[in-house]
């Protein structure tokens, strides 16, 4: 008999507790607290330049960044009684804070470190979260950051307390926009926790703003890890736990493959220009087959090559019974293979030549020329497109062809993962077996699946060291601006040790950047550190594959672990490539 409705049932608090968005897990994890390295711990520290540490500044910016183009590096140590710095880090402060650019796991922790780095030094300081990335900067809008919102969201994943956004602060106006928001806001500092481009945007913010004494930092950010800076900024925060989730997915996948033995998987992940993610998902995996860019780029392979390669890989295994398989490949592969590369930015210079002359007219070349023959047409008239780009792309996929073409983002960046080259691949990797099994040379059987994983692995809950990394760099942040500092981007050094070894560094922006062809024109950003095929991660991992590739020698690490210690509780690649740094 029933007795109950519905609605009372639903208000039952023993219901409510398994329905509700809070759980086990998310509490445990809230009430952890990041741990901090020893120096940061202290109320007072001192910025000062690091003795022996030279950057050297490319003379174009100098030119563009006259004054924070002398900063010099900086290290962190704790202030001595004979230190003035005392009254000066204490003073009531307002600072901004933004997320830019694509969500990474840890980034809450940025804004709890920076809290609470501030208001240890003085409870009255106030953070101000901008909404929605820098657009938020230039439209003023924001939210106050509270203990109750630090605490809510601590440890957890993506970027949702302030949500984040890829507009760019690179125009006069709204450089000025941005300059208003500061003034309006009586802000003293303004992080920018975001990429390459972003920290590149943090450098020309922090120029345009001395004048009005606001002093920008940014912060380094991006699961791709390739925002580096040799000795002082290893990773970015966001890698570690991006790669774990990925190794998740690709163990998981290895296993299913080992057991039904009736499918290759072939899995896409996230990484543009640089493949650390395909790399350390590797290390942490052991999937048969794994595309490194650098190396593909160096190797000069193209397209066909890498089909050829994993076609190798196929029939190999297939002679020992072995029908099965796992392929991970970086979304930015595209742009390691040469001459589709030279494709690529010849159709962002194209593309961003079209919108650049006609946006007068409110023109947009995807708008506008909509199908393929009228944006053939188009590009045929430009000067720097030649018959033999034509000739290269026709030979591609129409798939692929169709990809190139795709709307680039606002920093005018080709965006690899709208482009599903697992599939592609996996089509022409078909289209060669069947070649193959007419010649002969192929007697096994071939059953196919392709999985996207990029956005799970952005999406994921960090890991322990994401967690401590990222809060580590909100209180360097704070630390560099209660210095006094301005231009920096936050970092810690030695982070392939335990946190008790980590040191806090700012690294001058300016000192990181160089001349690269953006939409089409020479602009000063923040060159990608890619896979160093010296280094000792990389000889590592060419050494190890090649068991990978014919043994099942698959390493399951499971989704992430939050507590408790092992070799994975910091990025591999990490402490590979220093304790290999001798290596010949
Ligand atoms: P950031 O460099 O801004 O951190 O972005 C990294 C990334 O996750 C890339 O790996 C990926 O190609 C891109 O963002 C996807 O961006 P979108 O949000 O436009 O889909």
């Amino acid at each position: 008999m029933k007795s109950r409705s519905v609605a009372s049932f639903l208000k039952d608090p023993e219901i409510r507790r398994l329905l509700d968005n809070t759980g086990v897990l998310a509490d445990s994890r809230r009430s952890y607290k990041p741990a901090l390295c020893p120096v940061l711990e202290e109320m007072v520290v001192v910025a000062e330049p690091l003795k022996g540490a030279v950057m050297q500044v490319h003379r174009e910016a100098a030119k563009q960044l006259p004054m924070i183009s002398r900063n010099p590096l900086v290290g962190v140590r704790k202030a001595g009684a004979d230190d003035e710095i005392s009254g000066r880090y204490g003073k009531e402060r307002r600072i901004g804070v933004v997320f830019s650019g694509g969500p990474a796991p840890g980034g809450h922790n940025v804004i709890a470190g920076l809290y609470e780095g501030a208001q240890k030094a003085n409870p009255k300081s106030e953070i101000i979260g901008f909404l929605v990335g820098p657009a938020g900067v230039m439209k003023g809008t924001y939210i106050n950051i509270t203990g109750d919102l630090v605490a809510r969201y601590r440890n957890a994943g993506g970027f949702a307390m302030i949500k984040t956004g890829r507009d760019k602060i690179d125009t006069p106006e709204k450089m000025e926009q941005c300059r208003k928001t500061c003034r309006d806001l009586r802000l003293d500092a303004l992080v920018i926790v975001g990429g390459d481009d972003s920290n590149t945007n943090a450098a020309f913010v922090a120029e345009a703003t001395q004048d009005i004494g606001v002093q920008v930092i940014g912060v380094p950010k991006t699961i791709d890890g390739d925002l580096q800076v040799p000795e002082y900024c290893q990773i970015s925060f966001g890698f570690h736990s991006a790669a774990r989730a990925y190794a998740n997915t690709i163990g998981s996948l290895c296993v299913d493959s080992s057991s039904d033995v009736k499918y290759w998987h072939f899995v896409k992940i996230m990484g543009r220009s640089a493949s650390h993610l395909a790399m350390e998902a590797a290390f942490l995996s052991h999937p048969n087959v794994v595309l490194i860019g650098a190396e593909v780029a160096d190797k000069e392979m193209n397209i066909h090559d890498i089909v050829k390669h994993i076609c190798d890989a196929i029939v190999k295994r297939s002679e020992l019974g072995r029908n099965y398989g796992v392929v991970v490949m970086p979304e930015g592969l595209l742009e390691c293979i040469d001459d589709i590369n030279v494709i690529i930015l010849k159709l962002n210079k194209i593309i961003a030549d079209y919108n650049r002359n006609s946006a007068g007219e409110g023109r947009d070349f995807h708008r506008d020329l909509t199908s393929m023959s009228d944006k053939m047409r188009y590009v045929n008239t430009h000067p720097i497109w030649k018959d033999y780009d034509s000739r290269v792309l026709i030979d591609l996929p129409q798939e692929l062809q169709d990809g190139l073409f795709k709307p680039r983002d606002a920093h005018g960046n080709f965006q690899f993962s709208q482009v599903p080259i697992d599939e592609i691949v996996l089509d022409m990797v078909r289209t060669y077996l069947i070649r193959l099994k007419n010649e002969g040379k192929f007697k096994g059987q071939f059953k196919a699946q392709s999985i996207f994983a990029g956005y799970f692995g952005r999406g994921t809950l960090p890991t322990k060291f994401d967690c401590d990394y990222a809060y580590n760099l909100g209180q360097t942040a704070f630390a560099l601006i209660a210095n006094g500092l301005t231009g920096y981007m936050a970092a810690i050094k030695d982070l392939y040790l335990p946190v008790s070894g980590w040191n806090p560094v700012g690294v001058p922006i300016a000192s990181l950047l160089h001349l690269e062809e953006r939409k089409g024109r020479l602009q000063l950003v923040i060159q990608k550190s890619l896979v160093d095929l010296e280094g000792g991660a990389f000889k590592a991992f060419s050494r190890e594959r090649v068991k990978w590739v014919i043994e099942d020698n698959y390493r399951t690490p499971g989704p992430i672990q939050f507590y408790g210690s092992n070799v994975e509780s910091r990025p591999i690649i990490v402490q590979l490539n220093e304790f290999g740094k001798d290596l010949d």
